[in-house]
């Protein structure tokens, strides 16, 4: 039996403490490498953030799966038993270029199941965290249910990129979105992304292809406070492989989805 209350602890600990680490890295050289094109880009930042948390998890934790976006954990092919799932910076390039607007993005799964999200903005030192079925929290303050919001007054975070002609989506299809809403904004970090839906900042926010570790632990938190999150075609994420990604207060994602995308 798994003591999620224990883990839970433990989890925003070893966050806290790999969030030190960046900020105490300010100060020397990074090293930036390329992964699959010039713009995406990894340091050694990512790589021992990634590190410290899967030491930690496997010193308290042997037997729990762990998915980590530099491959430093497990080859993980079910959701099975307990899934550490694991972005150790999301928002690499904004840590390069602007050293804020980045986000250390945690979430645990039991059997598919999501039972912690922490998403840790190191350098304002603002920890949104849940736990399943008792709310979610930015610090200690608790963020409400999301109310309705129509999309005449809804901020809609999107890239620009996926408004221009791409080979992932008609953006004709987001055009006439980006139309209606009150405005658009756009972070870089899926993760942040995630918890100011969940924190009210932002009421949706699409895009065309995450992976798990972008948006595990997000999906905790929006489901404390009642948001929707779903593919862009409006069908159930898959923790397992990429996704187009749509997420956004109820009825306002409802609306969005009948509206404008799937036609
Ligand atoms: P990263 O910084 O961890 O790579 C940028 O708009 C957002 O998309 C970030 O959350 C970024 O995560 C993520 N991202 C960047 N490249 C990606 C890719 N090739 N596939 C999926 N997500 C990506
Ligand atoms: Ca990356
Ligand atoms: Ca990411
Ligand atoms: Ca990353």
């Amino acid at each position: 039996m798994t003591n999620w209350k224990e883990l839970d602890q433990k989890a925003k600990q070893w966050v806290e403490e790999a969030g030190e680490l960046i900020r105490n890295s300010f100060d020397s050289a990074l090293s930036i490498q390329y992964k699959s094109n010039p713009n995406d880009l990894v340091t050694n930042m990512d790589k021992e953030v990634e590190q410290y948390l899967i030491s930690k998890i496997q010193e308290t934790y042997p037997d729990h799966k762990i998915l980590g976006e530099e491959g430093y954990g497990d080859k993980v092919e079910s959701l099975d038993g307990v899934v550490w799932i694991i972005d150790p910076i999301d928002g690499t390039m904004n840590f390069v270029h602007q050293q804020r607007n980045f986000a250390i993005s945690v979430g645990v799964y039991g059997d598919g199941v999501g039972y912690i999200g922490l998403i840790y903005d190191v350098v304002h030192k603002e920890l949104y965290h849940a736990f399943r079925g008792e709310g979610a929290y930015m610090n200690e303050l608790p963020l409400p249910k999301r109310d309705e919001v129509k999309i005449e007054q809804a901020i809609l975070s999107v890239s620009p990129m996926w408004v221009t002609e791409n080979k992932r989506f008609d953006h004709q299809l987001i055009t006439p979105i980006v139309k209606r809403v009150r405005g658009t904004r756009s972070y870089g970090s899926a993760a942040l992304e995630c918890a100011y839906v969940a924190a009210g900042r932002l009421d949706a926010y699409m895009t065309m292809r995450l992976a798990p570790w972008d948006f595990a632990a997000g999906l905790v938190l929006l489901e404390e406070v009642g948001a929707n999150a779903s593919t862009l075609s409006g069908e159930k994420l898959d923790l397992l492989n990429k996704n187009s990604f749509f997420i956004g207060e109820q009825s306002l994602h409802q609306y969005i989805l009948k509206e404008f995308l799937v036609k």
